[in-house]
């Protein structure tokens, strides 16, 4: 019997945590292989992820900073993402057992056979909900609260374009067990987020990922708000900590989508080398960024064109 590490993608997001969180249980709850699984953060709780796990009693998954190499391989069950460069450090010394994830695939392969439950959903959170099905479980009503709210942000109420009918149907049915309305219990996780308080450093770091384009490396990132007029205001700020982030982290170029979701649109700013972003946005690269109607979904909407046009 082994303890094996459930972790979702660095800088993460409410659903990064709860997918790992509520999954963890689950194989725990099943005693699934006999091991015991552990949830693991790469970075911060997100502010509504923090209440969320205190007004369930649910314990704060522990800091994961990198992955040693030993004789015998740390298992890991990777949430909400695949890609390499999006994981732990070290991941190379991890054995992958499994992955439940709602993204692209990239650069990922494995040595040995390994469980992949892989859907284009809303949410890596509604993929944990029907695994409760799968294996003849029914989520707690604590355990019910933490997906429903995590498929409610990473959809932003179900109003994102990676929203699915089982998004919605998985949804109502968690809606319906606790006794709200989906969408009004996501707006109010939605503004529990300190959104007011936002850096700009916290703009630009809060949700970002590192893509491979033509190659060269681009970030990017998406603050969502429900009110853009304040971070409009900080614009020439914004591109500064932008620039210093891509130099941090090293990388070519770098893209913000300042995504009002009041409005249902994102405001797209360009940093460094971002040809391939403007290729594959059809946008170019001016000072107070290009607003971008109905556009709310980084993955679809923005990363898979970028992607898809280099
Ligand atoms: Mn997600």
């Amino acid at each position: 019997m082994s303890t094996v590490y459930v972790f979702g993608h660095q800088n993460p997001d409410n659903d990064a945590i709860m997918s790992a969180v509520v999954l963890a249980q689950l194989l725990n709850q099943v005693n699934f292989n006999g091991d015991t699984y552990e949830a693991r953060r790469l970075g911060p709780l997100p502010a509504e992820t923090e209440k969320l796990l205190a007004e369930t009693d649910t314990p704060k998954p522990r800091l994961l900073s990198a992955i040693k190499e030993k004789a015998t391989p740390q298992q890991v069950v990777l949430t909400d993402h695949n890609e390499p460069g999006q994981s732990v450090e070290g991941l190379e010394h991890a054995q992958i057992i499994g992955v439940v994830d709602h993204h692209r695939f990239g650069d990922f392969s494995t040595a040995a056979p390994l469980h992949i439950m892989a859907l284009p959903w809303g949410s890596s959170c509604t993929i944990v909900t029907w695994l409760f099905g799968i294996l003849g479980q029914k989520p707690t009503d604590a355990q019910a609260k933490l997906l429903l709210a995590a498929m409610m942000t990473d959809t932003l109420m179900l109003k994102s374009p990676t929203t699915t009918d089982f998004d919605r149907l998985f949804a109502a049915q968690l809606g319906e067990q606790l006794g709200v309305d989906p969408v009004k219990f996501g707006m109010e996780v939605f503004l529990s987020r300190p959104s007011g308080s936002f850096t700009p450093e916290q703009m630009v770091g809060n949700d970002i990922k590192m893509f491979e384009v033509g190659g060269k490396k681009l970030l990017i990132g998406q603050y969502e708000t429900v009110d853009k007029s304040r971070a409009l205001g900080m614009i020439p700020e914004i591109r500064k900590a932008m620039a210093a982030y891509q130099k941090k982290q090293k990388a070519d170029g770098i893209v913000l989508c300042i995504t009002d979701i009041m409005e249902e649109g994102s405001q797209v700013l360009l940093e460094g080398d971002t040809a391939a972003a403007q290729k594959g946005l059809k946008i170019e690269d001016v000072a107070e960024g290009v607003w971008m109607p109905g556009v709310l979904s980084r993955k679809k909407q923005v990363a898979a064109p970028i992607l898809a046009a280099n």
